[in-house]
């Protein structure tokens, strides 16, 4: 069971060029680096009991195969699919095996940005979307997925 008190897991996934951040446009994207988001969120699940994994990926495949993997093996699910928000059916398609809240989640105010980055291909897929908060974002994405799973 991991580092889990309730039996709870959460499974938090990054999208290509995250393992990047803190590196460049931290007008855009904060200064944090993806670690520290990722050491946050874990504290974040102790703290709640909650077990939480963190898995980082620039290969669409891969991330398609972590999914499918998950199916069944976790209680919810928060996602910065990151390019491939706006291009991946085949993400969209494994989110859909999913059968546990989904947390779609971004640091930028996507619409807020170009044409091409306001179509999300797995906003209609998950439960909710988060965008625009930076960082903090993510803590709200595990409190949100948090609530849905003690509903
Ligand atoms: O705002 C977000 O979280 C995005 O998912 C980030 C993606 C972008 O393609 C989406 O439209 C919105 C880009 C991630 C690039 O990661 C960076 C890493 C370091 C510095 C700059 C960008």
């Amino acid at each position: 069971m991991g580092n889990s008190d309730t039996g709870k897991k959460i499974l938090v996934m990054h999208g290509p060029n995250l393992n990047t951040l803190g590196t460049r446009e931290p007008e855009i994207y904060g200064s944090k680096t993806l670690d520290e988001i990722n050491d946050d969120l874990k504290k974040q699940g102790k703290k709640l009991g909650i077990d939480v994994e963190t898995f980082q990926s620039n290969h669409e495949g891969d991330i398609v195969d972590k999914i499918q993997a998950s199916v069944g093996n976790i209680d919810a699910f928060i996602i910065n699919p990151a390019a491939y928000t706006h291009t991946s059916i085949a993400i969209r398609d494994a989110v859909l095996l999913l059968e546990v809240p989904v947390i779609e989640i971004h640091l930028s105010n996507i619409y807020k940005r170009e044409p091409f980055r306001h179509k999300s291909m797995v906003a209609d897929v998950a439960t909710g979307q988060i965008a625009g908060f930076g960082v903090s974002g993510y803590r709200m994405a595990l409190d949100a997925a948090v609530d849905l799973m003690a509903s």
